[in-house]
């Protein structure tokens, strides 16, 4: 059979290094999308996506939903990881198959292994949303790395130090794009700049991230 430039396997997931222990796989959730998207959408039917407030009164941009053991909430008493959905008064859904496996393997291709995730946050973003510097500082261990997942709509992201005031580099992240840190770089602060309007092919007007993460 003569081979043709459509049935060439896609480009290789590349590895790029963006601290001693942080790690964008550009493209690596590519040839998962089959298998990952309906399970998305599952989730997302028991759990639908809101917005939550923060202790300090105000109405996160960015929407959230969980699914796992654990999901990470906010409302006035605080941040924190919670094995109820606050909405439904239900279980948080099971984490999908598809999810943990991804997570384990793209770990591993950062050199985190037997990464076990109990626990996805998911965020929606449309444009204009944004998420403000911060650290991730609700889980339980440190030890373990989180991987992400960057879905839809391309964004800015915002790579800081270990202190607030360290400047922040500048990293777009795009449809399929996975990153992992974890180590060294576990507590670095990190935000996302304000959306900008667009149609994405596949997922739309919007931008969809996941983080899975070993909370409990
Ligand atoms: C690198 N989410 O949910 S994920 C969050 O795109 C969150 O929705 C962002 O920050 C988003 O808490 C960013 C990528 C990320 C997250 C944390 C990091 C990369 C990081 C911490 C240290 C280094
Ligand atoms: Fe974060």
């Amino acid at each position: 059979m003569q081979s043709s430039l459509f049935d060439e396997p896609q480009q290789p997931s590349r590895r790029e290094s963006l601290g001693e222990q942080t790690f964008v796989l550009r493209g690596f959730a590519l040839p998962w999308l089959d298998d990952i998207l309906p399970a998305l959408r599952e989730v997302l039917k028991a759990a639908p996506f809101r917005r939550m407030e923060t202790p300090g009164g105000h109405t996160m941009s960015v929407a959230l939903s969980n699914c796992g053991q654990f999901g990470w909430s906010t409302d006035a008493r605080g941040y924190r990881y919670v094995s109820d959905d606050p909405l439904t008064g239900r279980p948080w859904p099971v984490l999908p198959e598809v999810l943990r496996t991804l997570a384990r393997e793209a770990a591993a291709a950062a050199g985190f292994d037997d990464f076990i995730p109990d626990a996805c946050l998911l965020n929606r973003y449309v444009p204009g949303a944004r998420m403000s510097l911060h650290q991730d500082r609700n889980e339980r261990d440190y030890g373990a790395p989180i991987v992400s997942v960057s879905l839809g709509l391309a964004a800015m992201f915002q790579l800081g130090g270990l202190q607030r005031s360290d400047r922040p580099l500048r990293v777009p992240l795009l449809h399929g794009d996975v990153m992992v840190w974890g180590g060294v770089d576990r507590l670095r602060f990190h935000g996302v700049l304000p959306l900008k309007e667009g149609v994405h092919p596949v997922m739309g007007p919007q931008r969809i991230n996941f983080t899975l993460r070993k909370a409990g």
